[in-house]
């Protein structure tokens, strides 16, 4: 990595609640898909690191699980990650959408920022979805919650309103080395983006509690040069989960493995072989030791 280079550079956090859309505007900032997206919300389980780079900057920017009131084991580690990452960055971004009902003191889902010193930018997403004299009620009624350093409304599905936020974000950062090298988009690893891609597929196929109680761990990804040999087990928490995510005849499974097989190929730019499994963890959700296991650090 060159060292002498001075570009703008830092970490900004992406934070607020479930469903959003953090992980949306991370892929859009970014151009590529790093972090996967649903309507379902507590997608995002962990924190998801997406580095944008131009001539002049590198904006490393951390998706996280989506703060909510949360009961178990596993939605209050996803609730820590996200508070923690605001511990080590830069400048944070809040993100609200259009669709939530406007907040009040009482009911103010930006208190855990009090106290915090870094500057906070206020994005309110979605605005695709209402008429232009409705947004402005709406900013007025989170302005009043906290001294936010800007207010930028955006879609990030449409891309209306990100390159100004880029902008903004980026006349914050300090001058300095690029803190990642200029050509990855990401720190993680190609094995845990196949694991949420399938994930993914989980989220978007299957229903009620199917989602929530479903992890997705990675046996074997074998990478010849033309094809990847993957092979990969769904772990659900309960016996009857495991007939409903295989499906009659093994239907659900097969369009789990169909959809991700296409995303993966894709990301690896080479055919794929996916083999996917399914076991119970009984009650693993709820069990510090297998929440350990499946990467989460557990109580
Ligand atoms: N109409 C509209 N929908 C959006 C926009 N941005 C995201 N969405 C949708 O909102 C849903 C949630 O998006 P995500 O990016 O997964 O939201 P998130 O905040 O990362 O959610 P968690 O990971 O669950 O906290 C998906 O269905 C997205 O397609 C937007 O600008 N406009
Ligand atoms: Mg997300």
């Amino acid at each position: 990595m060159q060292t002498d280079e001075k570009v703008k550079s830092g970490i900004v956090a992406l934070v607020g609640p479930p469903n959003v859309g953090k992980s949306t505007l991370l892929n859009r900032l970014l151009g590529q898909k790093i972090s996967i997206v649903s309507p379902k919300p507590q997608t995002t389980r962990n924190r998801i690191l997406g580095i944008v780079n131009g001539p002049d900057h590198q904006v490393v920017l951390l998706d996280t699980p989506g703060i909510h009131e949360a009961r178990s084991p596993l939605n209050q580690e996803m609730v820590r990650i996200a508070l923690d990452t605001l511990a080590e960055v830069d400048a944070i971004l809040f993100m609200t959408d259009v669709t939530l009902p406007p907040p009040s003191p009482a009911r103010n889902p930006a208190r855990f920022l009090e106290g915090r010193t870094q500057p906070v930018f206020l994005i309110v997403n979605k605005i695709d979805l209402v008429a232009r004299e409705k947004l402005l009620p709406i900013l007025a009624a989170y302005q009043a919650l906290y001294p936010f350093q800007a207010i930028i409304p955006i879609s990030a599905r449409t891309a209306d309103g990100t390159d100004l936020l880029l902008k903004e974000i980026i006349s914050l950062l300090p001058e300095g080395p690029r803190l990642y090298p200029e050509d990855i988009p990401t720190d993680a690893s190609e094995r845990f983006i196949v694991a949420e891609i399938i994930r993914e597929k989980i989220f978007l196929q299957t229903r009620q509690e199917i989602p929530y109680s479903t992890a997705v761990v990675i046996d074997r990804f074998h990478d010849d040069g033309h094809l990847v040999t993957i092979d990969s087990t769904i772990i659900v928490e309960q016996p009857s989960q495991k007939g409903i995510v295989i499906g009659h005849k093994g239907s659900m499974l097969e369009k789990i493995g169909t959809t991700a097989r296409i995303d993966i190929q894709q990301l690896l730019d080479r055919r794929v072989l996916l083999k996917l499994f399914v076991k119970v963890e009984k009650d693993w959700t709820k069990n510090p030791r297998l929440l350990r296991e499946l990467g989460f650090q557990g109580k």
